[in-house]
C-alpha cells in the first residue's frame, strides 16, 4: 500500500465530467492535481534546455553572408542567434535565461545608440579596429575581450578598422522578456567621456580611493581585456601547481561580488591534456573556445570546440571538458545562470 498523500498517480483531466470542467473553464479556473507531476517533476526539474554547439566554422560564412544581404540601417543589430532547439528556435533562446547571438559589424558601420533593460556582455571574438561605447566609455573591442553593457546603459558600435568585426553576445532576455521587463529606448550618437575601467582597475587588490567622489558608479569596470584574464589565468595555474578548476570570474572590482546581475561570467584554463569533471549544479552552462581545442561532454553527446565555437548544458547535468592539446593549455569563456539562480535561493551544487 502506497503512504498517504505520496500516490503517484493522480486524476486526470478526462476523469472530471465535462460539464464540471466547462463550468470551470468559465470561471477561468484550473484543477492543480492533472498538471502536477508536470510542474513539480520528482527528485530533478524538466529541462527543454538540450546540450547544443554552434561551430564557428559553420556559421560564419552565415553571418557574413547577411552582411551582404542585410545593410547595417536595416538590422540595427546584424546578428545570428544561437538558439537552442529544445526550447523551438523561434524563442530564440540558449536556455532558460540566456541568450546568445553572434553579431557582425562591417568597417566603416555605425550600430546607433540605444539602452535596454535586459544585461548584456560581449565576448570579442575576431577582427580589429571596432569599438563600443557604453554610459560614455570608448571601450576597444579585441579578441577574447569581454565588454559589459549592464541594464540602462546606452551603447552603440563603430568600426574604423578594415575587416570584418565579429562578437558573441550574450544577454538575459528570455528571463527579463519572461518576467514582461524587456524593452529599449533610442537615442543619439553619446558623448566620449575620459577615463577607462580597465585603467582606474588595473590591478587586484588594490581600488581607487573615493575621497571626493560624492557617488560611485554601480558598474566602475566595463571592459575585462584578454590579455589580463588570461595572465592571470596562466599566474593562477603556476602558483598552484595542484588547483583542478583554474577559473577566475569576472567581478565588480569595488564589490567582489558578480560583474552582472543576472548571469555570471568566467575564464577557465584546461592545462595540456587536462580532463576536469564539474560538479552538477542547477544553472545551465555555455562554454565559448577563446583558445585551444576543447571535448565538451554532456548529456551523453561529444562535442569538439574549435577556436571560436560554442555550446551550451542544460542545468543539473555532468559536464566533462578535455583538454585536446597535449602541449598547450587551451582557454574557455563560461556563461551561467550562478548570480540568478544564487539570488533566488534555488542554487544547488550536487558534487
Ligand atoms: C542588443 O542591444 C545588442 O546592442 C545585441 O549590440 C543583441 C539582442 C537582443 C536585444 C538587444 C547590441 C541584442 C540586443
Amino acid at each position: 500500500m502506497q503512504a498517504h498523500g505520496c500516490s503517484s498517480e493522480l486524476g486526470r483531466l478526462e476523469d472530471l465530467p465535462q460539464d464540471y470542467r466547462d463550468e470551470l473553464t468559465q470561471q477561468n479556473l484550473v484543477p492543480l492535481w492533472p498538471s502536477l507531476r508536470a510542474v513539480l517533476p520528482p527528485g530533478v526539474p524538466t529541462r527543454r534546455t538540450r546540450a547544443t554547439h554552434w561551430s564557428y566554422k559553420a556559421l560564419r560564412p552565415l553571418l557574413l553572408k547577411a552582411g551582404k544581404l542585410t545593410p547595417i540601417e536595416k538590422a540595427e543589430r546584424r546578428v545570428l542567434v544561437l538558439a537552442n532547439p529544445g526550447h523551438g528556435l523561434e524563442k530564440m533562446q540558449a536556455s532558460a535565461a540566456m541568450y546568445l547571438g553572434m553579431q557582425l559589424l562591417l568597417p566603416g558601420e555605425w550600430a546607433p545608440s540605444h539602452r535596454h533593460t535586459p544585461n548584456a556582455v560581449r565576448m570579442i571574438v575576431e577582427g580589429e579596429g571596432a569599438w563600443t561605447t557604453v554610459d560614455g566609455e570608448k571601450c576597444p573591442m579585441q579578441r577574447g575581450d569581454l565588454i559589459l553593457t549592464p541594464t540602462g546603459l546606452w551603447h552603440e558600435h563603430g568600426h574604423d578598422g578594415s575587416e570584418p568585426v565579429v562578437w558573441l553576445d550574450v544577454l538575459d532576455l528570455p528571463l527579463v522578456y519572461y518576467m514582461e521587463a524587456s524593452y529599449h529606448i533610442d537615442g543619439k550618437r553619446q558623448a566620449v567621456q575620459p577615463g577607462h575601467g580597465d585603467r582606474a582597475y588595473a590591478r587586484a587588490g588594490v581600488v581607487p580611493t573615493p575621497v571626493f567622489e560624492r557617488s560611485r558608479k554601480a558598474y566602475p569596470m566595463l571592459r575585462y581585456p584578454w590579455v589580463n584574464a588570461r595572465s592571470s589565468l596562466e599566474s593562477l595555474a603556476a602558483d598552484r601547481p595542484g588547483l583542478e578548476a583554474v577559473q577566475v570570474s569576472y567581478v565588480n572590482p569595488e564589490t567582489g561580488g558578480d560583474a552582472e546581475n543576472i548571469l555570471g561570467f568566467h575564464a577557465l584554463m584546461l592545462r595540456p591534456g587536462q580532463v576536469l569533471k564539474l560538479p552538477v549544479r542547477s544553472p545551465a552552462m555555455v562554454f565559448h573556445l577563446i583558445e585551444g581545442c576543447a571535448e565538451v561532454q554532456v548529456e551523453g553527446q561529444r562535442f569538439t570546440l574549435a577556436e571560436a565555437d560554442t555550446c551550451c548544458a542544460p542545468g543539473y547535468t555532468a559536464v566533462t571538458l578535455h583538454n585536446r592539446l597535449a602541449d598547450k593549455p587551451s582557454f574557455i569563456f563560461i556563461a551561467d545562470e550562478t548570480p540568478l539562480h544564487k539570488k533566488l535561493g534555488v542554487f544547488e551544487n550536487r558534487g
